[in-house]
């Protein structure tokens, strides 16, 4: 049985080192938020699995070159002929500026179904890991995310949800009304400050989301506070964690490294402060290194920024 199993859309995203519009080189790489967070957690040695959707296209194989590559189980992979790969463009407008844009509409990804997900759950996992962006690609795959979150629960399965609002993809009020019932399902939910009260009333404040989802079965809320660290609520009460202080060259995909780091430490039957350490340790290596991803630490290398911590842990 694997450790974590994770589904939604991967793609490949194409970076510029500066504006667009004057052209130059773009790179490849692979992009997906779950994808981030089971490279994260396989390179500390635990097993991962990622289920979803690419085309048969060059980008496809690509995407599932670089998880198998990571060490990542793709054989619940499907590949769509007749849909591409979904792309996005990440452009490094200025040092402190980089904007997305998706090609990502109609894609293989946006794809997903109930169908492609029976065998994988049939097959189980420690940890089912969703996050708030696939059951805006689709009404197929908003379908999928549900039975997925709900079968799990069922069959005793943590379920893990990061909220990941994108504002491309959908409405605040849309996510609300499919975010909200999704929770319901989760053992553990991870988000931002600000898309907490896309998990209850439109503009509740974090106590009152988290005691509602408290109510509803939810046993941990993470909220990420970006350099400020993170806030846990768990049964016993609220724990501050601090950040590592480093330097921060490209954020994208932070927040699925501080994921990651926490299910790794949940693996390995971390306490709390444990969890939340390593959560910190992830995010400050992807913060400091170019890349969603790329900058993930292996496990002999966990300890390399020891000596970066804020002391804030109240
Ligand atoms: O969390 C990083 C992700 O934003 C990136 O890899 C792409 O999954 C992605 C998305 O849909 O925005």
């Amino acid at each position: 049985v694997p450790d974590l199993l994770t589904l939604g859309e991967s793609m490949v995203s194409l970076r510029s080192t500066g504006p667009l519009a004057v052209g130059g080189s773009l790179t490849m790489h692979l992009a997906g938020a779950e994808s981030n967070v089971a490279v994260g957690v396989a390179r500390l040695g635990h097993r991962a699995v990622w289920v979803g959707r690419v085309g048969t296209d060059e980008f496809g194989e690509y995407v599932l070159r670089q998880l198998r590559a990571e060490g990542v189980g793709v054989d619940g992979v499907t590949r769509d002929p007749d849909r591409p790969t979904g792309l996005m463009v990440l452009e490094r407008r200025t040092a402190d500026l980089t904007r997305a844009q998706y090609l990502r509409a109609g894609s293989a990804g946006s794809a997903l179904s109930v169908d492609h997900l029976r065998a994988p759950l049939a097959a189980g996992a420690r940890l089912l890991h969703l996050t708030g962006i696939t059951p805006a690609l689709s009404d197929t795959a908003r379908a999928a995310t549900g039975w997925a979150a709900e079968t799990a629960a069922n069959a005793g399965i943590p379920v893990c949800l990061d909220v990941n609002y994108r504002a491309r993809l959908w409405s605040r009020d849309t996510a609300r009304a499919v975010l909200t019932p999704l929770a319901g399902h989760a053992s553990i939910v991870v988000a931002s400050a600000d898309e907490l009260d896309l998990l209850g009333e439109p503009g509740a404040d974090e106590s009152a989301v988290v005691a509602d989802l408290f109510r509803r079965g939810v046993h941990t809320v993470l909220v990420k506070l970006g350099a400020d660290g993170a806030r846990a609520h768990t049964p016993d009460g609220v724990r501050h964690a601090g950040a590592l202080t480093v330097t921060a060259v490209d954020t994208v995909g932070a927040g699925d490294a501080f994921t990651a780091g926490y299910l790794s430490g949940w693996f390995d039957g971390l306490d709390l402060p444990g969890r939340l350490r390593r959560a910190a340790t992830l995010g400050a290596f992807v913060v400091s290194s170019p890349g969603d991803w790329e900058g993930l630490p292996r496990r002999a290398e966990l300890s390399l920024l020891d000596g970066h911590e804020t002391g804030s842990v109240i």
